[in-house]
């Protein structure tokens, strides 16, 4: 494993400057009851909409906050769209993960000069608010990057959304505070193609690797890189499905997502037993290690300030690197197809992924493709 700072030197340009995460797009079946169970169970809160009642005919959405975490769920209103045919082929999915740019005009001719593939020119739009410049690339299966420059804006949230008041119902928070990083998970041998498109298009640079001799397990293994923007706030690690004994879970999920896509977004919060004991009294389910983890994990990871009794009644996972510790916990899928989940992470210092806990963890993840049948 190698390691490497974050921010680059004054003297590398970085030709692709983001300021974050804007926002991520799922498609889904039903959007608004989609919407629901993020303010239900996840601690969201009502934000925007656009649908029928803002003059669209073939879709709509709910867009849902939680500090500086935003979500889009849309979904068709007719048959025969593009968002319809997108939910019948993976199931409901990430489809756009926007990335909060300066110039999405510059930022799109950046990108395609570089070898990206469009997904939309840059548009203006604009309402009472002011205007909204955006663009997009296609990134791994049919994930689309948005580029969305917002300077010149000061609405709730984009031209074409209206104020989404729901009066009688705003769930507390849970705490989750930003998006820490987001995997994608791509077809064999295709993780250095992905990796690639990340350097050459956005300028991004590698700064981890994992291959198949960390993160086997006795059946089942992957291999991964992360993938980080100039300033460090964009980290997407690419994974793709190693040999092994038994079935990859990467191959499970694009078996099942049928192409490439979204398998975790990451969500980060400064008090991760608050939040996962809220969340699993919302209903939201964890994958959990057997408790022997618990006998050996301060051998491992030396004192940190919590209590181990609630980590491990919470089946929250702990990991040191040279800068410090990171707590982490995994949902199951959040959907019918063992496809995409979410991870919990409360970050110490440590700027890492969590190695340490990769074999307890992807053997928790083997315990459960042995329930629904999919290990062989
Ligand atoms: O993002 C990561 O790299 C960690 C570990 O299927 C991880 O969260 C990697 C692959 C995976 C589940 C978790
Ligand atoms: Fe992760």
């Amino acid at each position: 494993m190698e390691s490497s700072p974050l921010t680059q030197t004054a003297a590398e340009q970085d030709i692709m400057p983001i300021n974050g995460t804007d926002y991520i797009e799922l498609y889904v079946g039903n959007s608004k009851q989609a919407a629901h169970f993020y303010k239900s169970a996840f601690g969201f809160q009502s934000l925007a909409y656009a649908g029928l009642e803002t003059g669209l005919t073939d879709r709509e959405s709910y867009v849902v906050v939680q500090d500086k975490i935003r979500l889009i769920l849309t979904s068709p209103l007719k048959s025969g769209t593009e968002i319809g045919k997108h939910i019948d082929k993976h199931g409901d999915g990430v489809k756009v993960v926007a990335l909060w740019v300066d110039d999405a005009t510059q930022s799109y001719e950046t990108a395609m000069s570089n070898g990206a593939t469009s997904y939309m020119e840059p548009e203006t739009h604009d309402d009472d608010n002011g205007k909204v410049v955006q663009s997009g690339i296609y990134t791994y299966g049919e994930t689309v990057h948005l580029f969305i420059e917002r300077k010149d804006y000061n609405g709730i949230f984009l031209p074409g959304y209206k104020k989404w008041e729901t009066p009688d119902f705003n769930p507390e928070s849970v705490g989750l505070k930003y998006v820490d990083h987001m995997v994608g998970n791509v077809g064999w041998n295709r993780m250095n193609t992905w990796v690639e498109f990340y350097e050459k298009v956005m300028g991004f640079k590698n700064i981890l690797s994992f291959d198949d001799n960390d993160i086997s397990t006795e059946y089942t293994a992957l291999m991964s890189k992360v993938m980080s923007n100039g300033n460090g706030r964009i980290k997407f690690p690419i994974n793709e499905p190693a040999e092994g004994k038994k079935k990859s879970q990467v191959e499970e999920y694009l078996d099942f997502y049928e192409g490439e896509g979204v398998q975790h977004i990451a969500v980060a919060t400064d008090d991760i037993i608050s939040t996962v004991r809220q969340l699993r009294s919302r209903g939201i389910e964890f994958l959990r290690v057997p408790d022997t983890y618990y006998d050996v994990v301060t051998d491992r990871v030396g004192k940190i300030d919590e209590d181990m009794a609630p980590l491990k009644e919470l089946g929250i996972l702990v990991d040191r690197d040279d800068e410090g510790y990171l707590l982490q916990i995994f949902t199951r899928p959040i959907e019918p197809r063992p496809t995409m989940f979410f991870e919990i992470i409360q970050r110490k210092g440590a700027q890492s992924f969590g190695k340490g806990n990769f074999k307890a963890l992807f053997e928790a993840i083997e315990r459960e493709q042995e329930v629904r049948g999919t290990l062989h």
